[in-house]
């Protein structure tokens, strides 16, 4: 018996699948189609567990598909701009390009060596020019269309990285990659109008039955929409007013202030003859722009000595404030404060002492109703309000709008939280924008037959700032239209931009336009994505406004880039530190027999922390490539299928890896030597089965069948428990009957066949053993036959000449010939006959069996 070597037999089969060129597909209008993709990686150089775990989920269903007789497109490619090349380039002297392309080629390698079914033919890289050219068009496209624009705007700054960041990529005011906190500068960027589709992009969630509920609820809180009102507060002394964005325009009698974003228009104005207040915006502009920063920063104003107005109430006149809390690019950048009816309001009251009027009230509270600490912010009925006292609040934000539309002062309205992405970077490895800026003609396209825009490849990356912008001839051109001297756009693309149409290029990769046509109508939309959870707002959010930019623009004709949406967990591990405190990798750790854990070179006695994400700062990781050496991609893959569903997290075990290997040796040993006889290849199956034989046939088909509904469900890890305890049972099988030769093939074929997706270089071997001559690739999915499904069993009595011998526990229904053949086998039957043979026996199928002698 020889031992599975899974180094050679791994790279065997891939080299076979490559030759034969089994994962290359074309667009066939004969056969159904199905696109799986796993979210495609950044090439920082090799791959982590995350990556391993992903393209397992993701091969697994590939496979699967393709068994089922779909026409799978499963790519590979890579987002291949971005900061950490030019971070390696300052630390490494090393080119961008270089690095990247270095890097990609030994992730390529890591992916082969895992056999992931992948149409190698489409890989593409978004940092070739070959790729970026049509995102250059697209967005000149866009620019047409209107999608694009370019404004001076109040912008998210990282400092660390010298960079504009978007509202998504700022977490609790910090640099998403830097952490360091962020500013606000005004700058000229271009933005893409993601608003003109808030709507859509709200509405389309409806649709996505397919995606994780967790997901759509996160999209849909980042759109925000909100309904309300606007509402002017005229000025006192003046002819103009301030107008607010209301969502409660219920509570205006409870109204006690009004209050400004710093870089509202009329705090500027009031900041000319005020320099204290000069000072108060520009403390407002350190804090970022995002909402997290300004939620958790304590909340100041300044109050301008200014009045307005309250629009119901004669000679009431409200203070106006600059406050840090109020976001100029949300609403109308102002807000009134009902101190009574919202807690931000009410703790900036309590601050500056300012009224606090309840105007609605528990519904059993009465008039006097007040607010101490606590804003009281469920509905209830109104109070001190004139008009609207009694009204429940919907009653009441109805009849308070279309007074405020009677009476000219205000208007019904919907607003969104979503802002329009701002796609500009002060940044070398990006996509250059393809715009020229003039003196004469101010921005000018880069003619289409220009394109693409290519980086220059000497750059110095070693100082702050913008290398484009830096290079001492790149940006010097002559301009397109009247032909002076004129100046490149220096900013490249945010990363997030190659990333929001890879998939769709994926259809056609290697077209002359963008999309060829006839391939993307064929392949899209994507029917199962697979990736991180980190990625449910920014580019899945980015990916479903593209599509419908490009759709708008003629070159798709779908709005939803992905039907299906599977978002994995993360891999975990234990952590581990030294008495200093500093984190230690696993393999730095020995576990004595008593189980006291220490450092394997210095024996300090080690502190274990909780399991977390396996990130190398915490250097609680497992490398891929150590794992798949020593135990083979299949084992590594296996066990990232079997221990939890896809969507929660793994937790890493050395025991697990072990338990997955011991298993396939298992399942090798079972094939290259069995214990029983195996019936010849195709054999038919016996007419007669005993019961036992019958109980496996049972066995192997509602296997097929649960594994196969597991697996478009994608219960992975069940799907395993059920081939291991098929695996089991067929283990078991005993003596060297027709029939037991016949269902032990049949049971090892089915545990091959099911098992194929999953480990599919074993699967290769295996079926090859078993005397195959055919791929396994090319095998069609078993089918389960409904007639061995049914469960129920029942107890039938058997006769002999009409007196009780004896009891069968049957199927139900089951074949009469079977039944027959079964009552023939019982010992006291046996003895009844004494020695003659049956002249007949009678079958009342569910009840009884009578052997007449
Ligand atoms: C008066 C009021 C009374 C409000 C009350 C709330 C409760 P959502 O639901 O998130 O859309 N707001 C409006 N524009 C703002 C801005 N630019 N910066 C900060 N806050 C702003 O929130 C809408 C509410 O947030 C609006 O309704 C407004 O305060 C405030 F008892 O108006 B409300
Ligand atoms: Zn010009």
């Amino acid at each position: 018996m020889t031992r599975y070597n899974h180094k050679t037999a791994e790279s065997k089969w891939q080299q076979t699948w490559e030759q034969q060129g089994c994962f290359q597909v074309n667009e066939d209008s004969a056969q159904a189609k199905y696109y799986v993709l796993e979210m495609f990686p950044y090439p920082s150089g090799r791959i982590h567990m995350g990556h391993v775990r992903n393209y397992a989920l993701g091969d697994l269903v590939a496979r699967y598909k393709r068994a089922r007789g779909f026409n799978v497109l499963h790519p590979m490619g890579w987002d291949a701009f971005g900061l950490p090349a030019e971070n390696a380039a300052i630390q490494n002297n090393v080119h961008p390009a270089k690095w990247t392309r270095e890097n990609i080629a030994s992730m390529r390698d890591q992916l082969k060596s895992m056999g992931l079914s992948y149409d190698w033919s489409r890989e593409i890289a978004t940092c070739d020019p070959d790729y970026y050219r049509h995102e250059q068009k697209i967005f000149l496209d866009f620019l047409d269309a209107g999608l694009a624009y370019r404004k001076e705007s109040w912008v998210n700054w990282d400092p660390a990285e010298n960079t504009v960041l978007a509202n998504e990529q700022v977490i609790d005011g910090k640099g998403w990659r830097s952490g360091v906190a962020v500013e606000k500068r005004q700058l000229s960027q271009w933005f893409l109008k993601i608003t003109d589709f808030a709507q859509e992009l709200l509405d389309g969630l409806s649709t996505l039955d397919r995606w994780p509920d967790r997901v759509r609820l996160m999209q849909e809180n980042w759109i925000g929409r909100s309904e309300g009102a606007y509402m002017r507060f005229g000025l006192t002394g003046r002819d103009d007013a301030i107008e607010v964005f209301t969502t409660r325009p219920d509570t205006i009698f409870g109204a006690s202030f009004c209050a400004l974003a710093a870089n509202h228009p009329l705090a500027q104005e009031l900041a000319q003859s005020r320099p204290e207040l000069v000072e108060f915006i520009a403390d407002c502009n350190r804090l970022g722009t995002s909402e997290a920063a300004l939620e958790t920063a304590e909340k100041l104003g300044f109050d301008t000595g200014r009045t307005v107005q309250h629009p119901f109430i004669e000679g009431r006149e409200l203070p106006v404030f600059v406050a840090n809390f109020v976001l100029m690019e949300y609403g109308t950048g102002a807000i009134f404060g009902c101190p009574a009816h919202d807690q931000r309001d009410l703790d900036f009251a309590r601050k500056y002492d300012l009224d606090v009027v309840a105007v609605v009230a528990p519904k059993d509270a009465g008039d006097a109703f007040s607010v101490a600490d606590v804003a009281f912010t469920d509905d209830g009925l109104l109070i001190n309000s004139t008009f609207l006292n009694g009204l429940d609040v919907a009653t009441a934000k109805s009849v308070i709008i279309d007074r405020l539309e009677a009476d000219g002062v205000g208007a019904r309205t919907v607003t969104y939280r979503l802002r329009d992405w701002g796609v500009s970077r002060q940044r070398y490895w990006g996509c250059p924008i393809p715009i020229v800026h003039c003196d004469d003609c101010g921005t000018v396209k880069v003619p289409t037959g220009d394109l693409p825009v290519t980086l220059p490849e000497d750059v110095s990356l070693d100082q702050p700032g913008n290398p484009l912008d830096r290079h001492p001839t790149w940006k010097h051109v002559d301009c397109p239209e009247c032909g002076k001297p004129a100046l490149r756009e220096t900013d490249t693309f945010d990363t997030f931009f190659e990333s929001s149409w890879y998939f769709a290029r994926f259809a056609s990769p290697k077209a002359e336009t963008a999309f060829d046509a006839a391939a993307a109508d064929y392949w899209l939309p994507v029917d199962q994505y697979i990736g991180g959870i980190e990625h449910a707002v920014l580019h899945l959010l980015y990916s479903r406004f593209f599509t419908r930019a490009l759709k708008k623009c003629g070159y798709l004709g779908i709005s939803e880039p992905f039907a299906g949406l599977l978002t994995q967990g993360m891999v975990c591990h234990t952590t581990y530190r030294d008495g200093d405190g500093n984190w230690l990798f696993p393999d730095d750790i020995e576990k004595a027999d008593d189980g006291t854990i220490s450092h394997r070179t210095t024996g300090q006695t080690v502190t274990v922390g909780r399991s977390e994400k396996m990130s190398k700062s915490k250097k609680n990781v497992v490398d891929p490539a150590a794992i798949i050496d020593a135990y083979g991609a299949d084992t590594a893959r296996l066990f990232m299928l079997s221990d939890s569903p896809p969507e929660r997290d793994l937790e890493w075990s050395d025991a697990g890896i072990e338990g997955a290997w011991r298993y396939l040796n298992r399942i090798h040993r079972m094939v290259e030597a069995p214990k029983v006889p195996l019936a010849a290849i195709d054999t038919p199956q016996p007419a007669a089965l005993t019961e036992a034989s019958l109980q496996m046939v049972r066995l192997i088909h509602k296997t097929i069948d649960a594994v196969s509904d597991d697996l478009d469900r994608f219960h992975f890890n069940k799907a395993v428990a059920r081939i291991r305890e098929l695996s089991n049972a067929t283990d078991e099988l005993d003596g060297s009957a027709v029939d037991v030769a016949w269902v032990a093939r049949s049971g090892l074929e089915t545990i091959v066949r099911l098992l194929g997706p999953m480990v599919p270089h074993l699967g290769e071997e295996l079926w090859q053993l078993l005397g195959h001559g055919t791929l396994l690739v090319d095998t069609p999915w078993p089918e389960a036959d409904p007639a061995y499904l049914i469960d129920d069993s029942v107890t039938v009595g058997v006769q002999v000449n009409g007196k009780l011998r004896g009891t069968l526990e049957l199927a139900k229904d089951c074949d009469p010939a079977v039944a027959e053949a079964e009552a023939l086998r019982i010992d006291n039957v046996v003895v009844a006959m004494e020695g003659k043979p049956p002249r007949k026996v009678i079958v009342i199928p569910n009840r009884i069996i009578n052997v007449v002698v």
